[in-house]
């Protein structure tokens, strides 16, 4: 068996067609470091578009560490945590029980946190509107939840770094400078994370229903090897069970970056159905809500491949409240113009109750 990045090749003897077998592969960051070798990655990234990175240096304790916290967190009573309820937030921050959010017009069954890189807000009435979400968290007083807000801003610091060395490795196997994508994100960087409470997933429901992330790139970890259920689509119509090893962080491939290749990197589509609880935390690296998505300049050869794959070319992206609701695809769209575009969709999408409550000039 010959395994390109993210592809295991088999021959059978029966058939002398060649089944691509898709895996999910690994990534070690500390390699990268000293070969400064991106073409595994890239071909990782432009095929199932999910990955591990390993070598990465964060400790396996500073998980152990973040996920005993999360767990504290869940384990307070519903009033605790209603204190910091996201519905309250127009910035769309803080804590949301089991049900509340839909993705693709389905409701998931997760109970989970949202919190971003904080900054002052802007004007309550700023044009465009989606600068409107920049803002603060919601946080619990420490005296319900000691240590809370540290460990999440160090959280959010860590996983931030290692994506940033990730969009470093991507740029350069692109022939761009290291900073070209981390130049972009601007002075008030939109990442955010969630911390995820999934119950076992009821029969025919999912903790999270399909879809791709906004964003550049997304980093996934969870408490415990056994109990995952995070899935994620190979380009043959399969689901692939996303189990990394112990330690390392799952990765996928975000909208903006499959627009701004041009369609070389793929979005891999993915959901979660858990079999037993499952507790994850995910963070999704964005830049400013004014970065505008634009096409970048990508080798002639890899525009090439984007042209002769039907699976690239085509490939599309989150379709936005209004198209679901005229019937099109889940995953019908062409990339917004923007990041701030891209969230505010998303939130339509997932949350309209809220954006009508705070935002009700913005939505039919
Ligand atoms: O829980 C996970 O591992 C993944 C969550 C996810 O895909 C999301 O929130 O976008
Ligand atoms: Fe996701």
């Amino acid at each position: 068996m010959e395994t390109v990045a993210g592809m295991n090749t088999t021959t059978t003897s029966s058939s002398s067609s060649t089944t691509p077998d898709w895996t999910i592969s690994t990534f070690s960051l500390s390699e990268w470091r000293k070969t400064r070798d991106s073409t595994q990655l890239l071909e990782l990234c432009h095929g199932v578009g999910f990955f591990y990175v390993t070598d990465h240096g964060i400790p396996n304790e500073f998980f152990d560490k973040h996920f005993q916290l999360v767990r504290d967190f869940f384990r307070l009573p519903d009033s605790s945590k209603a204190l910091i309820e996201k519905r309250k937030s127009r910035h769309f921050r803080g804590w949301e029980r089991v049900g509340a959010e839909l993705t693709n017009n389905r409701v998931d069954h997760r109970e989970q946190v949202d919190l971003s890189e904080e900054h002052e807000p802007y004007a309550i009435d700023i044009e465009p509107h989606y600068l409107r979400l920049d803002g603060p968290n919601q946080w619990l007083p420490d005296e319900v939840l000691p240590h809370f807000k540290e460990g999440m801003r160090d959280f959010l610091g860590r996983l931030r770094s290692v994506a940033s060395e990730l969009l470093s490795a991507i740029a350069e196997g692109f022939g761009l400078p290291s900073d070209f994508f981390n130049d972009i994100f601007g002075t008030r960087p939109l990442n955010y994370m969630k911390l995820i409470h999934y119950p076992p997933t009821p029969e025919g429901e999912a903790g999270v229903n399909p879809h791709k992330d906004a964003g550049f790139i997304s980093l996934l970890v969870q408490d415990g090897m056994a109990a995952s259920g995070l899935q994620a689509l190979a380009p043959d119509g399969r689901w692939l069970e996303v189990n990394p090893p112990q330690g390392a962080i799952a990765v996928n491939i975000g909208e903006i970056l499959q627009a701004m290749s041009g369609n070389y990197l793929i979005a891999c589509v993915h959901r979660v159905v858990a079999k037993q609880q499952r507790f994850s935390s995910a963070y999704f690296h964005g830049p400013d809500l004014r970065t505008a998505i634009v096409p970048i300049d990508i080798p002639q050869r890899l525009r090439d491949a984007v042209a002769a794959s039907p699976r690239h070319s085509a490939a599309k992206f989150m379709s936005t409240r209004q198209e679901l609701l005229e019937g099109k695809d889940t995953i019908g769209s062409s990339s917004a113009q923007t990041y701030g575009e891209q969230i505010w969709n998303y939130l339509v999408r997932s949350y309209p109750d809220s954006v009508r409550y705070h935002y009700p000039d913005y939505i039919e």
